[in-house]
Parts: structure tokens; sequence; C-alpha cells
């Protein structure tokens, strides 16, 4: 019997057997390190790190990034096993492209080598860093959006300041690094939020600032002056969907490289990065790879997160409960489309009047939502709606009412989060999505209640009091239930 053979992994040595076209743009030999980024998932590698490969490879100049994982020490482990190099396939219909990425040149876990985090984020050679830690790594609380001091890891590292523990936190070994960084000699740094949250670089400033305040370092409020004036936060909008990596991911990518890819990242071939142009330190010029440089990326970022961010939760939880798997799969139903079209026009009048075309967006989603190569699980979407759905659904929902416009698609789409949070029947969340607030979520449905009250109670969770205190709001959104728990999805 012939076996086949297993082909190398891939690694530096192993890269000349690649075709030439599905090289790395740069040697990361070459590459110094100088960008540090925490959160070392699909996203960054199919996102900023090829902008960053970009920027590196058009001007020459050595960015190498440093990778800080807080949770997979397999991620760790895999990527230090390929010398950091990982392949991305675009995703279009019919057609995919796989390419190896060179731009990350060391991969760290956060606890174990927080030594080196701290180091790197002190010394000269840095002065970007850049966050995928989605919201969840805030820990921002529901009802005031300020630094949540009781979170356990927050709380932990906080009180870590008093001695010498390392952080095990993203924000904790964020506040030490800037600290070193003041110590070292204070060069400026720029520290920016790649997450889906509006004003994220003001958010991700606000946070840290709090650590800091509620630190036991007796120099925090020289500290806290060095910050004010030498770290900038730009605010960002980042946009590419990029499903988790699933093992046919993996053997799909292998087999087109020719060489075992552990880490590959597979997304579709659209990317967007707008930044505002706020940066006190040099910085990749990642505009070279594509991206926007503004004056205030509020208007992309509103647009983002309330037509594509709001439409793919609507589309979760609505699809979910009508049997889909995929958001392809929603787009092959006879709503699918006029779900996002619909969610589109009753969203699109609270967007800032800046010129940009919110009609032309949502068709351009349609398409994207569409393509059939992309399997994005409803359930990975469907995750952490506690601190999704307020950024996306209610900031327009508030707006609406505010201006007595109906809002009937984002009740409907309210209606079908809140049965979503309702246990299932072997533990967890109905659909088996994950949330860090699902133990409270469940607690709405204990006991016997009329069903505006559970919603009521969902709202309330989420540290939406004056949504949770509108009866018409919750009784709207209550009759939708029983017809959305039953797979129908009524526009
Ligand atoms: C998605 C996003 O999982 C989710 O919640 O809505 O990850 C989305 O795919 C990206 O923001 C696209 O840029």
């Amino acid at each position: 019997m012939t076996r086949t053979p297993t082909p190398d992994r891939l690694r530096l040595q192993t890269l000349s057997s690649l075709d030439p076209a599905a090289r790395p743009l740069v040697d990361p030999r070459a590459l110094r390190p100088r960008v540090v980024h925490f959160g070392l998932g699909a996203f960054h590698r199919a996102h900023q790190a090829v902008y960053t490969e970009a920027a590196s490879a058009r001007t020459g100049e050595p960015w190498g990034i440093v990778d800080v994982e807080q949770f997979s020490e397999r991620a760790v482990r895999e990527m230090r096993a390929q010398d950091c190099l990982y392949s991305v396939t675009d995703r279009a219909p019919g057609a995919l492209t796989t390419r190896v990425v060179g731009a990350v040149i060391e991969a760290l876990f956060i606890g174990a080598d927080g030594g080196r985090v701290q180091d790197l984020i002190a010394g000269d050679e840095v002065g970007t860093v850049t966050l995928t830690v989605t919201e969840k790594g805030y820990h921002r609380r529901p009802d005031t959006g300020r630094l949540d001091v009781d979170a356990g890891p927050i709380a932990a590292d906080l009180a870590a300041t008093a001695g010498d523990a390392a952080p095990s936190s993203v924000l904790g070994q964020l506040a030490r690094g800037l600290r070193a960084r003041l110590h070292a000699g204070g060069a400026p740094i720029d520290v920016v939020s790649c997450d889906n949250m509006a004003g994220n670089g003001p958010a991700l400033a606000t946070v840290v600032r709090e650590f800091v305040e509620a630190s036991a370092w007796p120099d925090k409020e020289a500290l806290l002056e060095w910050i004010a004036g030498a770290v900038s936060f730009p605010a960002t909008i980042v946009d590419r969907i990029v499903p988790a990596t699933t093992d046919e991911d993996r053997d799909l990518a292998s087999s087109v490289l020719g060489l075992r890819d552990e880490v590959p990242v597979l997304g579709e071939p659209y990317r967007q990065w707008v930044l505002e142009d706020a940066f006190g330190a040099p910085r990749p010029r990642w505009e070279l790879g594509g991206a926007l440089f503004v004056p205030d990326v509020a208007p992309y970022q509103l647009m983002k997160l309330r037509l594509l961010n709001g439409s793919h939760s609507a589309m979760a939880y609505l699809g979910l409960a009508a049997g889909c798997r995929t958001v392809a799969e929603v787009l092959a139903t006879s709503w699918g489309a006029d779900l996002v079209r619909a969610f589109g026009a009753e969203v699109a009048p609270t967007l800032p009047q800046a010129g940009l075309d919110a009609v032309a967006y949502v068709e351009d989603l349609v398409e994207r939502y569409r393509n059939p190569a992309m399997h994005h699980l409803l359930r990975q979407i469907g995750s952490d709606g506690s601190l999704k759905i307020p950024e996306r659904w209610l900031g327009p929902l508030r707006e609406l009412r505010a201006t007595g416009r109906p809002a009937p698609v984002l009740e409907l789409a309210l209606a079908a989060w809140v049965g979503a949070t309702r246990p299932g029947a072997e533990g967890g969340q109905r659909y088996a999505t994950t949330d860090p607030a699902s133990g409270a979520l469940a607690a709405c449905w204990a006991g016997t209640a009329a069903p505006a009250e559970r919603v009521r109670r969902v709202l309330a969770v989420v540290g939406a009091d004056d949504l949770a205190e509108s009866a018409d709001l919750t009784s709207a959104v209550a009759q939708r239930l029983d017809g959305v728990a039953a797979g129908r999805v009524e526009l």
C-alpha cells in the first residue's frame, strides 16, 4: 500500500519550495520588532498584518509585528513552529488565492512572556501597539462604559500592581508597559484599538486611564500626565469578514501550498481600514496597503458598525431560529436579502450625513454575504451578544425612537436575540452561542413571568435601563417572540 507522504511544515527553511507568487512580500528575517499587537486571532493576521507587510514591502522599512496572545497557548505554539509564517486565502466566489504573509516575527503568550512584552513596549524600537481583543477585552461596565474594576482579571491585575506579579489581562500588560516606557525615557507611542466599538480609540484611552487611576503605583499621577501628553489612541474602523479557521481550512490551505500550515486564515477578498490621522510616533505606512487616514472616522465607524455588524447580528439570531447555520445560507432563503435591505433602510437615517452612500453600502453587503465560498457560522457572530447588541442596535434604536420613527426590524431582531438568550435543554444558550453574561441572561428566564417582563430583564442585563423601562418597546418585542421562536421571519 502506498501512503501519501506528510508534507513538510511551512517555515523559513521550506519557503523556497513555494510557488514564487505564494511567497511573503518581505523577508521576515530582515524585519525588526516595531509593532506590538495584542490578540493573535485570525482577523488580525488577515487584516493589520497584511497592511503592515505591504507597508514594509513598499518602503523597505522593517516593520515586524510581535503578536501577544491572551488565551490560546496552542496558537502561540503553532505560530512558533512555523517561524510565525502562515497563509492567507482570499475566498472570492469560485477563485481562491493563497499566499504566505511574512509580517509577524514573534509570538508571545501574555502571562509567561510578560517580561518580554513589557520590555518591548518600553523600548525605543516600538512606536505602535495595536489591539484586536474583541469587546470583551476592554472590560467596560455595560451601563457607564467605564472600566469594570471588579471584573475578575482586572481586579487581579490591579492587585498585582502592589507587587511584582505579571499581569494576565491585556489592559494590565498595556498599562504596565506604558509605565515602563515612561521610566525608560517616555518616547511617544500610539495605541490603536482595532475592535468593533464606536469611538474605540477614546474607549481604550478611558479604560487605560482608569486602570492606572485604580492601581497601587506610587507614581500614577506622573504616569497619567505622561499618557495624556505622549500616548495617542487614534480611533479606527476595521473590516474584513474572516470566519474562525476550521480543520477543513487547514487541509485546504496546506494542499494549495504543498506545505503543512496549521494556522492559516481564510477570509473574503474585501478589506477596509480607516484610521484617525492622529498618530504621534513613526508608524507603518499602512496607506500603501490601502488604508485610509481621515480627520474623523465616526461616519465610517457608524456606517460599518450599524449596517454591517448590525445586520450580521440580526441575521445570526433570526437565521439560527430559522434553522440556518451560515450567513450564505441565510442569503439563500427567501427573506435573507430582504432582511439585510430592510435593516439597512431602517437604520440608515441614524447615520451622519457625511457623503457616504448607505444604499450602495448595503447592496455591497448583500453581495459579500452571498459569497458561497465563505462558511461564516451564525453561532460565531451570535456569540457575545450582550456586548455586541448595545454597540450595534441600541444606539440606532434610541435615535429612531427619539425622532418618532418606527423600528420594526430592530424590534424583530431584538426578539430573536432575546429568544436566543434562553437556556437550551442541555445548558448553555439555546443555539449554542456563548456569552460572558450567559448566567445573568439565563436568570431572566427563571420562574414564571410575562414575555414583556423577560424582554425588560434582558435589556436591563446589558445596562439599557431606559429601553427596559419603555413598556411600548418591551411589549412590541414580546409580541414577536413566538413567531421568531417558530422560525418565522416576518418583515
Ligand atoms: C461579526 C464581525 O462576529 C461578528 O460579530 O459581525 O466579526 C464581522 O465579521 C467583522 O467585523 C467584519 O469586518
